[in-house]
């Protein structure tokens, strides 16, 4: 295992870290040095990821009352976390892109000169985790020497992180190894910026109120400081395979992308697809990468749930790995009803942050059983009854779990190369407009689709929920560069693939009717529109030309055992001219924000639907 150094009078922070190193790569060794002389930690732990580590560090915390473990007989190996209650959500208004050119983060992101952002933070890391032990945390985004595989290591205070890397991403040894003398690798800095001073107590969940999540694109890093929640913390997820991956793919010509990833096999062919769909933060890829048909004819299995990467193959057509080995999915309307796979995967070995305590010590959160417990302790510790008048699991609670407990994890999350896409998804929580399901009418229009996604806010992040905003490719808090030169990068890609190029289509899951229900049952019976969509990839359905794209012809849509949604088609594919028209008019203003980094494409995309509407 790794071992642990401790600091006293007789030995200096280089000591410290070189004792415990379990590297032999001086590169690697002097960077950990630096930020230790820095953060001036009490003690310095190299972790391997082994499974005596895993216990030693829930014990520590047990002891310490941060973690709160869960009844062995109902929920083996788990454990409840709760939050400060100012820590809840990943921070979008402190989160920063911080590259040279103020031009090149763009106009959706927060941006700092990295000189600048580094001569603000690097007064608040000096001695951020005085007290506090420093974990070395190397991970591996994808398999080990795979063909799409990145590596990096995180260096933070919190064993909270720690615990939770170790089941969000290949942790430990193996990846350390991969790092050698010259490679490329990323590195991450986390402090939860509450230093103990003088012997202090420490809480259940230290963090600051000052927070700063900051990129540094052209360098290769991450500098996280005040916060311990999720995307926040976890370095290896929306900071790294996302912000970070994002810029590296541009220049070396791949793919960083919010989206899950899925495997279908037609059951009498035995012929499989596979598919990706980028949908905003709380708006159903957890749930569809666990999709159960409720349709005959298709097996699906599990191959990531929020994040791909994306890269052309020797043979010409676009592959994809899940770089992430766990799920870090959104509690709260999870349950047998709507996804009993995600039910499954959770028997054990899972970490639950903010969610309700049983009296029987398990966990429960709303949507979790249709009968709601007599008596729960709530996320914020507190006595909780039905009527409360407030809920008891917080709407952003989540779950960590390990991917090789889902029941229809694919073979393919192991593949070392990735697997080959025959078709993306764009999606978004849309009331009104956006059809169920529309084909674009070709990768350029595929590409003005994702681009100019909207979607109602949700918990997922601080701020209003419920609030339409634009969320190109559900990219917007996760692209690490100018997001036009984003789109732009995704037209290159398609002229590089070619005929090989996947099929993209736009998705609503979220259409509602005049009386405020959702039109489509979802969940499950969203194998039906995956079933259309693989139906016209392989060119069994004609479709339907319309203004915004190829719907379901009559009859195409499989709506056998929901007859009685008949009666709602004709409002879930309505295509109003007028307020698309109008929707038209704000792309155009939310183009202008981007100046003549709009990729001419685009524009004559949003000219030709206009036409297409009418105007
Ligand atoms: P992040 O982890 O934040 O990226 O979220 P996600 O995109 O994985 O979302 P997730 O699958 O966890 O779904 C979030 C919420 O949407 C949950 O409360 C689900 O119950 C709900 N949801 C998911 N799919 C559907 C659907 O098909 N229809 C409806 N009405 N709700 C859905
Ligand atoms: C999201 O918000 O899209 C998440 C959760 O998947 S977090 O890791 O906090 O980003
Ligand atoms: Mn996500």
């Amino acid at each position: 295992m790794g071992s642990t150094s401790t600091l006293d009078d007789t030995v200096s922070i280089a000591d410290l870290v070189a004792d415990g190193a379990i590297t032999s790569n001086a590169e690697v060794v002097e960077w950990v040095t630096g930020v230790a002389e820095l953060t001036k930690p009490d003690a310095v732990v190299w972790c391997d990821g082994s499974q005596e580590e895993w216990n030693r560090i829930t014990g520590e915390m047990v002891a310490a009352g941060t973690l709160i473990p869960l009844n062995k007989d109902l929920r083996p190996g788990s454990f409840l976390a709760r939050s400060h209650p100012g820590d809840v959500a990943r921070v979008e208004d402190r989160t920063f892109i911080c590259s040279e050119n103020e031009s090149d983060a763009g106009p959706t992101n927060n941006w700092r000169a990295p000189a600048d952002m580094k001569a603000e933070l690097m007064p608040l890391f000096d001695g951020s985790m005085r007290g506090r032990t420093m974990y070395v945390v190397p991970f591996s985004m994808g398999p080990v020497g795979g063909a799409i595989t990145q590596l990096g290591i995180e260096i933070t205070d919190s064993p909270y992180a720690v615990l939770n890397m170790r089941i969000m991403t290949r942790m430990g040894q193996a990846a350390l190894d991969g790092i050698t003398p010259g490679s490329e690798w990323v590195r991450t800095v986390h402090s939860v910026g509450a230093p103990l001073l003088d012997g202090a107590e420490d809480v259940a969940w230290p963090c600051n109120d000052l927070k700063y999540i900051t990129h540094f694109p052209e360098t290769l890093e991450v500098w996280s400081y005040g916060s311990g929640y999720g995307g926040n913390a976890l370095l290896s997820k929306k900071c790294f395979a996302l912000r970070i991956a994002s810029v590296m793919g541009r220049k070396e010509g791949w793919l960083a992308e919010h989206m899950l990833l899925l495997k279908l096999t037609n059951t009498d062919s035995g012929k499989t697809y596979h598919l990706s769909a980028a949908f905003p933060s709380a708006c159903g890829k957890t749930n569809l990468a666990m999709l159960q048909p409720t349709i005959p004819g298709w097996k699906v299995e599990t191959i990531g749930d929020d994040i791909a990467w994306l890269r052309p193959g020797p043979d010409g057509r676009l592959y994809a790995i899940n770089p992430e080995a766990g799920f870090f999915g959104v509690a709260p309307g999870t349950g047998e009803s709507t996804n009993p796979v995600a039910m499954e995967t959770l028997w054990g070995n899972t970490i639950f942050t903010n969610v309700a305590l049983t009296d029987d010590g398990d966990v429960w959160w709303e949507g979790k059983t249709d009968e709601v417990p007599d008596h729960l302790i709530d996320w914020q510790g507190d006595d909780w009854t039905p009527d409360a008048g407030r809920v008891a699991a917080h709407p952003n609670s989540r779950f960590t779990v390990p991917i090789q407990q889902t029941p229809t994890l694919a073979d393919d999350w192991y593949e070392q190369n990735g697997v080959p896409l025959d078709a993306i998804l764009f999606g978004g929580r849309r009331a009104t407009n956006v059809p169920l399901v529309a084909q674009s009418l070709s990768w350029q229009h595929g590409v003005f689709v994702g681009a100019t996604i909207s979607s109602e806010k949700t918990a997922a992040q601080e701020g209003t929920v419920g609030e339409l905003r634009r969320d190109p490719f559900a990219m917007l808090p996760f692209c690490g560069y100018n997001m036009a030169d984003y789109w732009g990068h995704w037209l290159e890609m398609g002229e590089q693939l070619g005929e090989h190029a996947p099929k993209i289509f736009q998705v609503n899951w979220f259409r509602k009717g005049a009386d405020g229900r959702f039109l489509w049952p979802g969940f499950g019976d969203n194998s039906r529109v995956i079933d259309w969509v693989i139906r016209r990839v392989s060119g069994e359905v004609e479709g339907r030309v319309s203004q915004v794209g190829v719907l379901p012809a009559q009859g195409e849509l499989n709506l056998d055992g929901i007859e009685e949604v008949e009666s709602d088609l004709a409002e879930l594919f309505a295509i109003d001219p007028a307020s698309w028209l109008a929707e038209c008019d704000l792309t155009e203003e939310f183009f202008s924000r981007f100046g003549d980094r709009v990729p001419a494409g685009l524009r004559t995309e949003l000219a030709d639907l206009r036409k297409r509407l009418g105007a």
